[in-house]
């Protein structure tokens, strides 16, 4: 089943010189294709639709201010099960749970910047691609 996703490289990521170490290991993935990907600084207002769900926890935030405090890379995700692929590559939200092998085990400690965001089901995928690559047909 071939799928769409949207993934971000979150500001540590981009900060620390890791873009090409995480892009690398989604390109690697044998027939998945990066089909979009820009390096951007996120505002507010994009911020408060995609978190919409976390709007009242305390982590929230914290959370928005952390993504607006650099760049992020966007990009598209192209691939059969590329959906939970991508979440199984970056392992689970707190970087001291998931796995070495995983992204965010491999590279993270705290949860806020855990370097990586990926859609988590089609319908969020959908309306994420929306959000943030709104030309793409
Ligand atoms: P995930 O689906 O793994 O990206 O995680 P969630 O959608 O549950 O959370 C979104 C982001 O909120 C996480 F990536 C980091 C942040 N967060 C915190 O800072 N503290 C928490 O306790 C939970 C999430």
């Amino acid at each position: 089943m071939t799928q769409r996703t949207l993934v971000l490289l979150k500001p540590d990521a981009v900060r620390r010189g890791l873009v090409g170490e995480i892009v690398g290991r989604i390109e690697r993935k044998a027939g998945w294709r990066i089909t979009a990907l820009e390096l951007r600084t996120l505002d507010r207002a994009t911020l408060e639709q995609h978190y919409a769900e976390h709007v009242g926890r305390p982590f929230y935030e914290p959370l928005v201010e952390f993504m607006q405090s650099g760049p992020i890379v966007a990009l598209v995700a192209e691939g059969e099960r590329v959906i939970e692929g991508i979440r199984t590559l970056a392992g689970p939200t707190d970087p001291i749970a998931a796995a070495p092998g995983s992204i965010r085990g491999d590279f993270g400690t705290i949860t806020r910047e855990n370097l990586i965001h990926a859609s988590d089901s089609e319908e969020s995928a959908e309306r994420e691609l929306k959000l943030f690559f709104p030309g793409l047909v």
